[in-house]
């Protein structure tokens, strides 16, 4: 008979993600514990949401719901539950005095005026992609505010540039559910478990690595793209690289910051400062990518260097393994 020893029966269940919380937190003697709060909120709103996703195909959540958003785009109904989702898990936890989202046009003041920190997100990103049961992800970006505690939070707390984020991150709803953070030091992920419902430690210190084979671009757009871009992307095909785009920006980041690739979204004729927003997708996915030795750029330079000057600007942005970025631009 095959016998196992006690430890081969009862396998450790790993660190959870509150427990990896506590014990950063315990490197930093100063450290009150209201970063930790609010990474543990947002952990429960992205577990929220995973529930919602995945009884998208039995309870009316799929599809578009006859609204347009801030940006004039179609809202589907997961946007709009998403972000209800999100904003009350944040307004809960009292950490944060202010929300910005990619589904309102203004900040969100959470009535928790004494909070430190102010959060910018885009709850579901991809999220035509639930229709047809493909992954889509939350992203956030976390910054210490600059306004006076007590009183309301202005855009000066959001448009402090992405060098200032405290902490940033994702939330991968795909084959399973991650969440994915650093707080400046170093990048880790955690792997939703559902029977314990808890984020369990799988992906200790992300790196990135320095070059892939993969890159992810929507090459129906190709024919109004800057001249660089075509050629790196031809340049790509020359090298028998493999083109992988789900058109869910969380997805396609973390494939190529497991495997080695980029993904670029550039200007075009239709969007001439690029789709994706600067705050709330670009600035917290250049912040794990450089901490995870990876590069950001929006062809000009770091994409954690551009000043904003509003909340829902768009930039282009060319993401992923340190040399192949180097390359594109
Ligand atoms: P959204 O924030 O409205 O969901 O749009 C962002 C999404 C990204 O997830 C994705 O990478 C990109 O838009 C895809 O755009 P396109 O369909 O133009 O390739
Ligand atoms: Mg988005």
């Amino acid at each position: 008979m095959n016998t196992k020893t006690a430890q081969e029966l009862a396998l450790p269940v790993g660190v959870t993600l509150d427990r990896f919380i506590m014990h950063s937190q315990s490197a930093f003697p100063y450290a009150t514990g209201e970063l930790s709060q609010l990474l543990r909120d947002i952990a429960l709103a992205g577990k929220i949401i995973n529930r919602e996703i995945n009884r998208a195909g039995l309870v009316d959540i799929a599809g578009g719901n006859g609204t347009e958003n801030v940006q004039g785009e179609n809202q589907q109904k997961l946007d709009i539950v998403a972000n209800i989702r999100f904003i009350r898990a944040l307004k809960n936890g009292g950490e944060v005095c202010a929300i910005l989202s990619e589904e309102d046009e203004d900040i969100i003041h959470t009535g928790n005026n004494h909070g430190k920190y102010v959060v910018a997100m885009d709850p579901p990103d991809g999220s035509s992609n639930i229709d047809v049961n493909v992954s889509i992800g939350t992203i956030f970006s976390i910054y210490r505010r600059i306004t006076p505690i007590n009183e309301p939070a202005t855009m000066a707390d959001f448009l402090q540039g992405g060098r200032k984020q405290v902490a940033a991150g994702y939330i991968l709803y795909g084959s399973s559910t991650m969440l994915v953070y650093s707080t400046g030091d170093g990048v880790n992920g955690f792997t939703f478990d559902h029977s314990l419902g808890e984020f369990i430690l799988s992906h200790k210190n992300i790196c990135s690595p320095v070059r892939g084979s993969i890159y992810s671009v929507n090459e129906g757009h190709y024919n109004s793209y800057p001249d660089f871009v075509k050629t790196y992307i031809t340049k790509c095909k020359a090298m028998n690289f493999s083109a992988r785009y789900i058109g869910s920006l969380v997805g396609d980041f973390h494939r190529n910051l497991l495997k080695g690739g980029i993904y670029l979204y550039p200007s075009t004729k239709k969007d001439p400062k690029g789709k994706l927003r600067l705050l709330y997708e670009c600035y917290p996915l250049a912040f794990i990518a450089e901490k995870s030795g990876g590069k950001a750029t929006d062809g000009f330079g770091s994409i954690l260097d551009i000043i904003p000057d509003s909340f829902h600007q768009r930039s282009p942005v060319y993401i992923g393994s340190a040399e192949m970025v180097d390359e594109v631009v």
